[in-house]
């Protein structure tokens, strides 16, 4: 069936090899090896992402920009289709791309040690900081809202409202502990009234699967580039800090494996402002312990917001997969919490 697609896209499908990538929750991705090379397949999950015409456009103008003003840095373009389209559309109605696989990377599920975190922080990091130049506005928005914090509060509000009275019941923890937290929500509130935090290109979803990584751990460039739209820095620091600080991702249900290891703190920091330090401002340096706090309540909610909704947004495997994922996030949460002023000194030291 993938046949005819990968035929599209210039492949001689005689003899080629296909194999399922697993990583991603969103999006369907394939490795191909066909005589002409290796590549990476993706189905777009249109469901999400309602104008992938928009994601293809954002790639493309990231792309002629930096082999125009960084011709050294490395970065996965999109493979034109025999018919000149980045696109490809399926018999009923998918929607597909191609990529390039980059030759002998690969990609991690857990941070392993502080090199790993430092390593990829500092490759989002150089992403941002080599498209400073870049005007924001030529951007489309593929998910307008995204990482709007009271949107995604009103969205498990109104969860609270229509879930089935038997998942209310056994989310009633959770739901406490949003309560609790609301407090990260008025922050986010002040900050885009108050604070002039500027938009800049930001890869919103900076998990550790999300950079490829050579033989030697070191960091050879950012994948999924879905979500970069214009943002704020907080959303990339602080995804790093959800995904880089526990020894766990958000499928552990073994909680006690799940929690902040503080030293892996100052390798984020060190990575990321290696490419921005000079770039970031005072304000937005002032927001870098907010960063974690924000992203990890945000995933919290988002998880706990399905699983009210009756799952219909990330995939599960069994009836309760999207609440421990939220009761995941929230033990990380409370372990950052209870970092948080370890993690303030240590800026203030290194930021002065
Ligand atoms: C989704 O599809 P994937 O795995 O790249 C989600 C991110 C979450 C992430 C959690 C478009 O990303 O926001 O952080 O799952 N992407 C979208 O693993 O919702
Ligand atoms: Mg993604």
């Amino acid at each position: 069936m993938l046949d005819d697609i990968i035929e599209k896209f210039g492949i001689n499908t005689d003899r080629f090899e296909i194999q399922k990538l697993s990583s991603g929750l969103i999006n369907n991705t394939w490795k191909i090896g066909a005589h002409s090379g290796e590549f990476v397949l993706q189905q777009i999950n249109t469901n999400v992402f309602k104008s992938p015409d928009d994601i293809a456009e954002n790639i493309n103008r990231i792309a002629a920009y930096l082999s125009r003003n960084h011709p050294d840095y490395r970065f996965v373009p999109l493979v034109k289709a025999k018919n000149g389209e980045y696109l490809v559309t399926g018999p009923n109605g998918e929607t597909y791309r191609f990529m390039p696989y980059v030759k002998d990377s690969l990609t991690l599920e857990t941070v392993k040690n502080r090199k790993q975190a430092f390593e990829a922080a500092r490759q989002f990091g150089k992403f941002t900081a080599n498209l400073v130049g870049f005007d924001t506005s030529e951007l489309k928005m593929t998910l307008p809202d995204f990482h709007n914090l009271l949107l995604r509060f009103r969205q498990f509000e109104d969860a609270c409202n229509n879930a089935s009275p038997s998942r209310l019941k056994l989310a009633e923890d959770e739901v406490g502990k949003a309560a609790k937290y609301r407090g990260i929500v008025e922050t986010y509130r002040s900050i885009v009234e108050n604070e002039t935090v500027p938009l800049r290109v930001i890869h919103h979803d900076t998990k550790i699967s999300n950079v490829l990584f050579n033989a030697d751990h070191c960091g050879i460039c950012v994948i999924d580039l879905d979500t970069v739209m214009p943002g704020y820095f907080f959303s990339d620091v602080g995804d790093m800090m959800r995904t880089y600080l526990s020894p766990s991702n958000e499928e552990e249900t073994d909680l006690t494996r799940v929690m902040v290891r503080e030293d892996f703190f100052s390798s984020i920091i060190d990575g990321y402002l290696s490419e921005m330090s000079s770039t970031l401002t005072d304000t937005e340096k002032a927001l870098i312990t907010y960063s974690g706090k924000f992203m990890i309540y945000m995933q919290a909610i988002r998880f706990l917001t399905d699983y009210l909704n009756g799952d219909v947004y990330y995939p599960t495997s069994y009836p309760e997969h999207n609440l421990n994922r939220a009761r995941n996030q929230f033990t990380l949460l409370q372990s950052y919490l209870a970092a948080e002023n370890t993690f303030s000194a240590f800026l203030a030291e290194l930021t002065g």
